[in-house]
């Protein structure tokens, strides 16, 4: 039976339905036996993120032998370390499984800012009755930033509640719904302005990494609304803080931050214009259910030989290809 390495960092996955299909063997990170499974694996689970001790252990991993890794993240960017880039093993994501949750965060969020929500329980514990108007999502214009299976969804909820979605993708290609149209990177800070939603989804690859500059927050219209459900690191939150400082935005809704946890004295946490959560955009009830029936199919595709599902392109940082076998 093949070797199944598994290394959890949050919590463990369920791997009992596994032992019939694979010798399943579970290591934590700081496990002093982890090189050594690792040497004698032929595949690799890194379960809800990625420890650095598994980059220190990966001379060990045999590239005659290691022939599959897999992630619970939807992102697989913590994972591309140089020398598992280098290595000739499958890297596999789960993709699509938080897509409908994260969409609907981003929509709570804009919502929740287009609405006035913040302001209406900062009102409510005062106990003061003030009138204000708030403003439509319908008619309104939204960029997706990464239009990939988040992106997609994204585009999808926020179209049918009547607004104008374009996305930002890494090749632009001919527009299908939800998108109206499609630009490249480069053209971000020219289009940003036309927008009134900032609505960033992408991976975070060397193609991302700063996409959301100074010159693209600049650039968005007053009272524009910015959320960040990608990574954090594709954004420049310095930026997005002075702009949302000098009172040039509507709202800002992150997630995901260039430093997680976010830092106990950032000064996000106490600006009135921000939602500041601790990534969990896509963590509805039952997402850990739904990762793990991903990965017992990817498993049974495993040990049979068949294609596996969500494969990432190891240059680009994120799944583009459908199946491949490992
Ligand atoms: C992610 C995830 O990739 O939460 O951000 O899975």
């Amino acid at each position: 039976m093949p070797r199944i390495l598994v290394v959890p960092v949050g919590s463990t996955p369920d791997v009992a339905p596994l032992h019939a299909l694979a010798d399943v063997e579970v290591r934590g990170p700081e496990d002093a036996g982890l090189p050594d499974a690792l040497a004698r694996a032929d595949g690799l689970v890194a379960w809800d993120g990625v420890h650095p001790a598994l980059e220190r252990a990966w001379a060990l991993a045999d590239p005659r032998r290691l022939r599959w890794v897999h992630t619970s993240s939807a992102g697989p960017d913590r994972l591309l370390f140089p020398a598992l880039r280098a290595h000739p093993c499958v890297l596999t994501c789960s993709r699509g499984v938080l897509d409908t949750d994260i969409a609907e965060y981003v929509l709570a969020g804009v919502l929740a800012v287009l609405k006035d929500l913040p302001g209406t329980v900062r009102r409510q514990t005062e106990h003061r009755w003030e009138h204000r108007t708030t403003r439509s999502l319908a008619g309104t214009r939204a960029l997706v930033v990464g239009a990939g299976s988040i992106g997609t969804r994204v585009g999808q909820v926020f179209a049918a509640l009547g607004v104008a979605v374009d996305g930002v993708v890494r090749t632009p290609r001919p527009a299908t719904a939800p998108f109206g149209g499609l630009f490249g990177p480069g053209d971000l800070a020219r289009v940003a302005g036309d927008y009134d939603h900032l609505l960033v989804t992408a991976p975070l690859s060397e193609a991302t990494r700063g996409l959301v500059d100074h010159r693209v927050v600049d650039a968005l219209r007053p009272g524009a609304v910015v959320v960040n459900v990608g990574r954090g690191p594709v954004v420049d939150e310095d930026a997005l803080l002075r702009a949302l400082r000098a009172g040039r935005l509507g709202g800002v809704v992150l997630d995901v931050w260039t430093r997680e946890p976010l830092p106990a004295g950032s000064p996000w946490w106490d600006e009135p214009g921000a939602v500041v959560s601790p990534h969990l955009a896509g963590d509805a009830a039952g997402f850990r259910e739904r990762l793990e029936a991903l990965l017992h199919e990817q498993v049974r595709r495993f040990v049979t030989r068949a294609e596996l599902l969500h494969v990432v392109d190891k240059e680009h940082g994120y799944a583009i290809t459908p199946t491949v076998s490992a």
